[in-house]
């Protein structure tokens, strides 16, 4: 990009699963589009998230794109949950595949972008001091963008090595002999323990919240098994349009209340052996609204480590006491059986937090851990962080973090009133299920408002008060029927935002579950996108002449 601002038709933010799946789209309808990416590669949540361990917490087959059947045809995933350098391979496959860097910058970050009214364009700036404009902007800029890391004190005397997970350094860190500390016990560090406990000195791990980790059960893929796959793909499509989380199972239709206590424990057995996240969805269907069944699938898993976990101080401390659902849960890879090692040890900071840290290691309760090595695995601002970290400008100056101050207000997840011709992929509000398969859908959405307004010669396209005001009163009732509703609001989770200091607890996703949101979007384009507006202002002026 030169000093000269390039117009294009859209700009979109970020090269990772979303920014990628528009740009092929974008293509497909004849918009001449540029991707702006901070990494020096596609991947997003990819390219940055390296740490040991990093891997899917959805299957394989099912953690990929529609669009190009050849390359599920021929690429040989190889395990059930793929690693971190399996994902980002096959997104570097599709990305040269279809020449799709001719229309990346790399290295690049969007620091703002202004909505020009006068123009009807959006001027964006970047960290390289280039200035671009666009008609349609697009934020493919993710949902676990932003880490949050807490301002814990005396970090910059630490002598030893910091690590951050989600800036991963591309070095191969030695742990091998080393004391390692490790804070953070969500998702994230539940993956990195397990592998960092084989070859550090000693672990010690520091955990706030305990959560509900399910076992992940990953494996290597035969070659048979890959073939089943491939021969499968249609039917596994059509079941992520009926499975409420978008994944190819096929719909469990089991009410809890309706077994036996026996066949309640039968079916729970049946969902924590076949691993992953199938315990959530192919045992009970009321797992999320029914507090009887969440406290019992709850009690399932505290049960599960007490049994694995041999000390029973530790296995206490590991046991959540919340409702299940309400923090996101894990998939672990032996996580709970680390816990038996002997070079291994848990540090409960729930009631004694970190009080600062010292250039030899960490303090907790007057006590010094030392450590060589420090890894924060503390999490992100998640849904919304993304895009209010950019000076995002709409109508009037307004900027999206005020819009949001209170939580977020969009249109079916895909736009914001005030913000005219800006789409969102897997934005605030859209479902809380396989990401790839509602940027499928989103970005389909958002190809057929763009060609519609084109068709009729509308040039901008914007969310009404009214379709916002209608879609968050929605998405809150939606979540009202779950259990995370009813739950304890000082369980800190990053699907509602509260895990970081100051921010609004709010609904950050939608509830309802992924067929009726696809519903939802089809039936928006068959009436004609209600809750939004087209104009065109040379419309407007031609009718003001002709009157
Ligand atoms: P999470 O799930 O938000 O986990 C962050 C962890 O960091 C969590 O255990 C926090 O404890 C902990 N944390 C945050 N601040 C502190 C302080 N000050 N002291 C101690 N511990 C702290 O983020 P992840 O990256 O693990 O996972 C995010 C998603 O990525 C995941 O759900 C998947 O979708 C993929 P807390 O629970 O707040 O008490």
């Amino acid at each position: 990009m030169s000093n000269t601002p390039q117009h294009y038709d859209a700009i979109i933010i970020g090269a990772g699963f979303g920014g990628i799946r528009a740009l092929h789209e974008f293509r497909k309808i004849g918009l001449k589009t540029k991707v702006f990416e901070a990494g020096t590669d596609v991947g997003g949540t990819w390219y940055w998230n390296r740490y040991p361990g990093a891997r899917t917490d959805s299957e394989a087959w099912c953690y990929c794109y529609q669009f190009d059947d050849e390359i599920l045809q021929t690429w040989d995933w190889k395990e059930r949950m793929p690693s971190w350098t399996e994902v980002f391979a096959y997104l570097r496959k599709v990305v040269d595949k279809h020449d799709m860097r001719r229309d990346m910058q790399f290295s690049t970050r969007i620091q703002s972008a202004h909505f020009d009214a006068a123009a009807n364009q959006w001027k964006v700036t970047t960290d390289k001091g280039e200035t671009a404009t666009c008609q349609y902007l697009i934020s493919a800029s993710g949902v676990l963008t932003v880490p949050y890391m807490p301002p814990f004190p005396g970090l910059e005397t630490f002598k030893g090595e910091v690590l951050r997970s989600s800036s991963w350094p591309r070095h191969k860190v030695d742990f091998a002999g080393k004391r390692v500390a490790l804070v953070g016990t969500g998702a994230t560090g539940v993956q990195i323990i397990p592998v960092v406990a084989q070859v550090a000195g000693h672990l010690t791990v520091f955990q706030r919240t305990p959560n509900y980790v399910m076992p992940g059960r990953n494996h290597y893929i035969d070659e048979e098994q890959r073939e089943g796959i491939r021969a499968n793909y249609d039917q596994m499509w059509n079941w992520t349009r009926t499975n409420p989380f978008a994944f190819p199972m096929a719909p469990c239709n089991q009410m809890f209340d309706d077994y036996t206590p026996e066949q309640q424990q039968r079916i729970f057995d049946g969902g924590w052996e076949v691993g992953g996240f199938r315990f959530i969805f192919e045992t009970f269907a009321d797992m999320l609204v029914n507090p009887k069944c969440n406290e019992a699938a709850a009690a399932y898993i505290r049960n599960k480590i007490h049994t694995v976990v041999k000390d029973p101080k530790t296995a206490a401390i590991l046991s959540p006491h919340y409702q299940f659902g309400l923090k996101r849960p894990p998939l672990g890879h032996f996580y709970y059986e680390t816990f038996n090692r002997p070079n291994v040890s848990l540090v409960d900071v729930k009631d004694t937090p970190i009080e600062r840290i010292t250039p030899k290691g960490l303090v907790v309760d007057g006590q010094e851990y030392e450590a060589d090595i420090i890894i924060f695995a503390t999490g992100f601002d998640g849904g919304t962080g993304a895009l209010t970290s950019i000076d995002v400008r709409g109508r009037n100056g307004r900027t999206m973090k005020e819009t949001w101050a209170n939580g977020p207000r969009t249109h079916m997840g895909t736009t914001v009133d005030g913000f005219p011709n800006l789409f969102m992929i897997s934005g605030p509000q859209t479902p809380f299920a396989n990401i790839p398969i509602i940027i499928n859908s989103g970005v389909e959405w958002i190809g057929k408002i763009i060609q519609k307004a084109r068709r009729d010669g509308e040039i901008v396209i914007e969310a009404t008060p009214e379709g916002v005001e209608g879609w968050v009163q929605h998405v809150q009732k939606l979540f009202s029927m779950t259990v995370m509703d009813k739950g304890d609001h000082a369980v800190h989770s990053w699907m509602m935002g509260n895990n970081i200091p100051g921010k609004t607890r709010s609904v950050l996703f939608y509830f309802g579950g992924a067929p009726m949101y696809f519903q939802e979007l089809d039936e928006s384009v068959d009436m004609g996108f209600p809750g939004f507006t087209f104009s065109a202002p040379e419309k407007a002026s031609a009718r003001a002449a002709a009157s």
